[in-house]
């Protein structure tokens, strides 16, 4: 039985201080957890008074999850700005708190900036928008490296009404056109150059490479970095220093509705080409803040720092919206956990006195190669509570977290959740629930998790299976951007009626999740979501190649690395230098965090009589599990799979 295996770990009581201080207690937890299973619209309505609405909602939660009647509404007559709800209204009382404080990639070089300041800078990027021509509802690219800039930029956009799309600076060229093309944005806001690890990103070379792709887009913002000499192209690109001498530091927000959308995100998916996932202003604000003051037990005015980058969900909620919205000092880092040292991330939490610090298990897996020495030197006495997202942590790394960095006195919350789901699903409490090392612990009240087998029945007790949400949350995403019924097949369809999540997780015998991974085409680089078509269709683009199948494999720092197949045009041949030539072109294709790991020339790839490719034998190639290679009859050609095994690569 399962049970047996999970009640050997460990388990770590809720610390007394924890438990007397938190905002929610165990008896709290399980008292909310009642409550909006009773009267839902009651605790839902109460949740979204966090908020300041300019026009009260008369109804909290509106939705079916039939494809009959298909809809999610929240709060969906309110009318607020999520600018207002992140700046404006903290003026009062703390105009001259820091909102954000910026830690650049060089260790002597940071900044601040007071809620006063952020409101001003926000005004004149939303009269410069305005200038430009932007209007609610167009889409406005967003292509910068992690400067008080993005920031800004986004809640300019939340000022005004335009949708941000906010493409992660690492991408190339080609997957920021792609992006731009897909949801028609006519104007994109980047920088000369970033900055990472002590190297620069040719940002604004990036977008004049991606605009050859993109004819309708009229103007191009460029925020001043690295003062470098970029090409302008006249009358379509302006330096954002210049343009801002022009607007006033004041601008009326744009009254929103709480459906309106406020942001698209792409992700990837087990097919195709990325998917725009939309959300909106009302739900998405309510949750990410909630959240952010659950399961971070947060007070206004505490020093907070998530190091993910803005281009990825996890920055958007819990470096911008949420903490803001939470009159937080939220910690915006430039650069990289290992740059000068491996003692960067404790050094930062050093100074600027951290108390709240949250990152992905690959930073944790890579310092720990390093040993406790880089921790060892730095005080972290400022840290009170530690957080992990993107990946399922590895016990061991789980363990070092904790015991190293959070020196035992410092809860751990692993926080599982999608860029789908706005904000965080699943997570202990730091004063309600005693953690296990690799589980996520418990849905935040009011989600409905639940286990099904292959053919969608629900599974009961303690058992794995494939995770379903069977109700909605505020910051459920509404809509894939221009493509409703891909929305609506992707999620509602391979179970109907519930949300499919494309993840696997086990129940224990507690009730604790440990989430098992993506049972889709879904791999996860160093917490980074890439679709193995993605990789695939890069692949198959290179004049050489004939087909292409990719697989991830459990890789001890990146969580999974990225293994490709490769069948070569019938008169190329298979060279150490092509396998070179495959993975830079892979990198350059989609970006440097995809590329491949290992490159394999294979003959033939392993199908079945009608033509499907055998994932699950590439899987265990991968993995180097031979023994196991499962049932091979029903394959057009079994020895291919001899071939593929002979010529297995080591990464
Ligand atoms: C927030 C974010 C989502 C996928 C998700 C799952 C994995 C995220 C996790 C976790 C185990 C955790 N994931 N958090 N797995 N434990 N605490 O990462 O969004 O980039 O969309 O990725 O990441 O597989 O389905 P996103």
């Amino acid at each position: 039985m399962e049970c047996a295996q999970v009640s050997d770990s460990e388990v770590f009581p809720v610390p007394e201080a924890w438990a007397k201080r938190a905002l929610m207690d165990a008896a709290g937890f399980e008292a909310a957890t009642r409550r909006v299973d009773q009267d839902p619209e009651g605790y839902w309505t109460e949740v979204a008074q966090r908020l300041d609405w300019m026009q009260p909602f008369t109804q909290a939660k509106d939705v079916s999850f039939h494809r009959e009647d298909f809809h999610i509404r929240w709060f969906a007559d309110g009318v607020l700005n999520v600018s207002v709800n992140c700046i404006d209204r903290h003026l009062p009382e703390r105009r001259d708190q820091v909102a954000i404080i910026w830690e650049s990639d060089d260790p002597e070089v940071y900044d601040t900036v007071t809620y006063g300041q952020l409101h001003a800078e926000v005004c004149r990027m939303a009269n410069v928008l305005k200038a430009r021509g932007v209007r609610k509802g167009d889409r406005v690219t967003i292509y910068l490296p992690m400067i008080p800039a993005a920031a800004v930029a986004m809640l300019a956009c939340a000022r005004i009404g335009a949708v941000h799309s906010v493409v992660f600076g690492g991408f190339s060229p080609d997957s920021l056109a792609g992006r731009i093309q897909d949801c028609d944005s006519r104007i994109v806001i980047t920088a000369d150059e970033g900055v990472r690890g002590g190297k620069t990103v040719p940002l604004k070379l990036n977008v004049d490479e991606a605009l050859k792709d993109c004819p309708g887009v009229e103007d191009v913002i460029v925020v001043r970095r690295t003062q470098a000499d970029v090409p302008m192209t006249p009358g379509r690109d302006a330096y954002y220093s210049e343009l801002k001498k022009t607007v006033s530091d004041t601008c009326d927000p744009e009254p929103m509705n709480a459906e309106d959308p406020l942001f698209i995100l792409y992700t990837s998916g087990s097919t195709g080409k990325p998917k725009g996932v939309l959300h909106t202003t009302g739900g998405y604000l309510t949750w990410a803040a909630h959240t952010h003051e659950l399961v971070f037990d947060y007070r206004p005015g505490e020093v907070f720092w998530c190091t993910a980058d803005i281009g990825w969900v996890t920055g958007h909620s819990y470096v911008v919206y949420g903490p803001l919205a939470n009159a937080a000092t939220t910690v915006m880092f430039e650069g990289v956990p290992n740059y000068p040292t491996a003692s960067r991330f404790w050094e930062v939490c050093d100074k600027h006195k951290v108390e709240i610090f949250y990152t992905a298990p690959t930073a944790i897996r890579a310092l720990m190669r390093d040993g406790d020495g880089p921790v060892a030197r730095t005080s972290r006495k400022s840290l009170r509570l530690l957080g992990t997202v993107g990946e399922p942590i590895n016990p061991e790394a789980w363990l070092w977290y904790h015991r190293v960095v959070g020196e035992e006195r410092c809860p751990i919350v692993d926080t599982w959740w999608q860029t789908e789901t706005g904000a965080c699903l699943m997570s202990p409490l730091p004063g309600a629930t005693p953690l296990k090392p690799g589980s996520c612990a418990k849905p935040l009240p009011g989600i409905m998790p639940q286990l099904v087998d292959a053919d969608g029945k629900e599974l009961f007790g303690a058992i794995s299976g494939n995770l379903c949400l069977t109700d909605s949350w505020p910051g459920q995403m509404r809509t894939v951007y221009g493509d409703h019924e891909r929305f609506i097949t992707t999620y509602f369809t391979t179970y109907p009626g519930k949300y499919f999540t494309g993840d696997g997780a086990r129940r224990d015998a507690d009730g604790y999740y440990w989430i098992t991974g993506r049972v889709d085409d879904v791999i996860n680089v160093s917490g980074h979501r890439l679709g193995t078509a993605e990789i695939e269709s890069a692949l198959v683009a290179n004049e050489h190649v004939a087909e292409a199948a990719v697989v991830g494999y459990p890789h001890p720092v990146k969580g999974q690395g990225i293994y490709c197949f490769v069948t070569l045009k019938a008169d190329v041949a298979p060279t150490d230098i092509l396998q070179a030539e495959l993975k830079g072109w892979v990198r350059r294709e989609i970006g440097p965090f995809a590329a491949p790991d290992v490159v394999q020339f294979a003959p033939g790839l392993p199908k079945t009589r009608s033509g499907k490719i055998m994932r699950r034998i590439l899987r265990k190639i991968a993995e180097d599990d031979l023994t196991n290679l499962g049932d091979t009859s029903t394959l057009a050609d079994p020895s291919v799979v001899d071939d593929l095994v002979n010529n297995r690569v080591t990464a």
